[in-house]
């Protein structure tokens, strides 16, 4: 297992649409082991692959509080069902790091995915889970948090973290 840099906004990387995973190999499961790993290490609830410049439908995911950790891996995730009910949460993203704002979301989702073994499940989630699922989910298609804030909102972030990263605007 392997702690991995996390790529940050602007970064043309994080705009890439991922492709979906044939059959889950052990290298998904090794990529999916360093996945959770640099998650951890970033103190996150969740990471898209691309996030570390892999473009792979694949998620991980931990939101338990407690010491015992709770992984739950995504690969090829599809959305089912989404809640007309919206929730709002206070959203950050290790890709946009330091930033936060409040984002509505379908308070409820069903997700079909396969899971580290390959094998296909489905779950139903509200609360923190279907918001971070959906965060996700927006990784994968190349979308952030930030762009569903006002376009005045957003270039404020991106030139905040332009200005923290010289180089990156050009990338
Ligand atoms: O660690 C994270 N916390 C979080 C909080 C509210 C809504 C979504 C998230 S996901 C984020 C980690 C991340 O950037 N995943 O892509
Ligand atoms: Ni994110």
């Amino acid at each position: 297992m392997a702690v991995k840099k996390i790529l940050t906004e602007p970064n043309k990387f994080l705009r890439q649409i991922s492709k979906p995973v044939e059959k889950v190999t052990k290298d998904e499961q090794k990529l999916m082991d360093d996945m959770l790993e640099t998650m951890y290490a970033a103190n996150g609830i969740g990471l898209a692959a691309i996030q570390i410049g892999i473009p792979k439908r694949i998620i991980v995911m931990d939101l338990s509080k407690e010491e015992a950790k709770k992984p739950i891996y995504f690969v090829n995730p599809v959305i089912k069902n989404k809640d007309p009910l919206k929730a709002s949460y206070e959203e950050g993203c290790l890709s946009v790091p330091n930033q936060f704002a409040n984002i509505d979301r379908p308070s409820r989702c069903e997700v079909e995915y396969l899971d580290y073994d390959g094998k296909k499940q489905r779950l139903k989630a509200n609360g923190l889970l279907a918001t971070c699922i959906q965060h996700e989910m927006d990784h994968l298609n190349g979308v952030l948090f930030i762009d569903y804030l006002s376009k005045l909102k957003r270039s404020i972030i991106i030139k905040k973290l332009s200005k923290l990263k010289p180089n990156s605007a050009i990338l």
